[in-house]
């Protein structure tokens, strides 16, 4: 509640798909600036749909109050003295419903951005820290941070580094560096701590968690927006088969692209599934770009699905890819 808020805050924001490293990043953040909030991007609900989050506040609980989106834009509306700084993302966005005069507000509101995507270009005026490390938590790290701060930044990283494995196409040497910093700065063990955030990581895996959703909780776990010139496309990821879930989905936007990704035995699988929403013209684009390979997707249909030849693309990939297709 605004009640609880300092006097002209500064909002820690990180991404609408409030994952982990999103999470943690604004956490981690605010520590290190007076009068800051980390604001989860999301509503508090949603914390039942991220089993990792979970884990990793079983292991490292958090110590500080945080702010999730709801309260974050009532405040936003009513007051005028607050700056916002993002964290995890470079271009404002909510999937919680926020008006466009005050989405402009907090957008003038933007002072700095510390991100790991690819630029967006759409706050030119704030100061912008970008590099492509495995991790956002890598660019937050400063060697003041708390113990409990560190620690957090710690399993964050390895979580999103896969353990810093060199093949994932994620690890750069910052990364390695700044794990090998916490790892010497806290005398912790490599193993026991490579262990938990396998930990993190597999619960986010978990068969047993997946099943026990509907399709559309499934889609809310981990869903972006891609907004192109008036274009709204739904980008969902979820860490179980497309077969998991059957039946209709009805969805808010021009249509949905359902990206799964699982690992068996070090195998990686990916497919996509399309869903029509409001825009049959939207979706037929869609639909003829990913039968066309998709840019560096690599994707061939097959029954329902398409199987994605190239397992780097991730929603990472595949975003900036789709978003050209509909920029032209
Ligand atoms: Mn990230």
């Amino acid at each position: 509640m605004s009640s609880s808020f300092p006097p002209s805050p500064t909002f820690i924001l990180g991404n609408p798909a409030g994952d982990l490293d999103s999470t943690i990043s604004s956490y981690a953040l605010s520590s290190s600036f007076p009068s800051s909030m980390p604001v989860m991007n999301y509503l508090q609900d949603a914390l039942l749909l991220k089993p990792d989050t979970q884990k990793c506040l079983e292991i490292e609980p958090f110590e500080e109050q945080i702010t999730y989106v709801n309260d974050f834009l009532s405040y936003c509306e009513l007051n005028d003295d607050y700056n916002v700084i993002l964290v995890d993302h470079n271009s404002l966005s909510f999937n919680y419903p926020c008006s466009s005069s005050l989405y402009s507000k907090i957008s003038s509101k933007i002072t700095k951005i510390i991100d790991h995507h690819s630029p967006s270009n759409q706050h030119p005026e704030a100061e912008i820290m970008l590099d492509t490390v495995a991790s956002c938590c890598t660019l937050i790290y400063n060697p003041s941070l708390s113990a409990h701060i560190k620690k957090l930044i710690l399993l964050t990283i390895l979580v999103d580094s896969n353990n810093l494995s060199p093949s994932n196409g994620k690890t750069t040497k910052k990364d390695i560096e700044v794990v090998g910093s916490i790892l010497k700065d806290l005398s912790l063990s490599k193993s026991d701590i490579f262990k938990k955030s396998e930990e993190i990581s597999s619960a986010k895996f978990s068969s047993t968690f997946w099943s026990s959703l509907s399709k559309s909780q499934a889609i809310s776990v981990d869903y972006k927006l891609l907004t192109v010139n008036s274009v709204r496309i739904g980008v969902a990821s979820i860490l179980t088969p497309l077969s998991t879930y059957t039946g209709d989905l009805e969805i808010e936007v021009d249509c949905l692209i359902i990206g799964s990704c699982v690992i068996t035995g070090g195998e990686v699988k990916r497919e996509l599934e399309l869903v029509l929403g409001s825009s049959e013209d939207v979706y037929k684009k869609v639909e003829e770009w990913l039968n066309g390979g998709a840019g560096k997707l690599e994707t061939i249909k097959e029954g329902m699905y398409w199987r994605q030849e190239n397992e780097r693309g991730s929603r990472k990939v595949l975003m900036p890819e789709l978003e050209k297709v509909f920029k032209s």
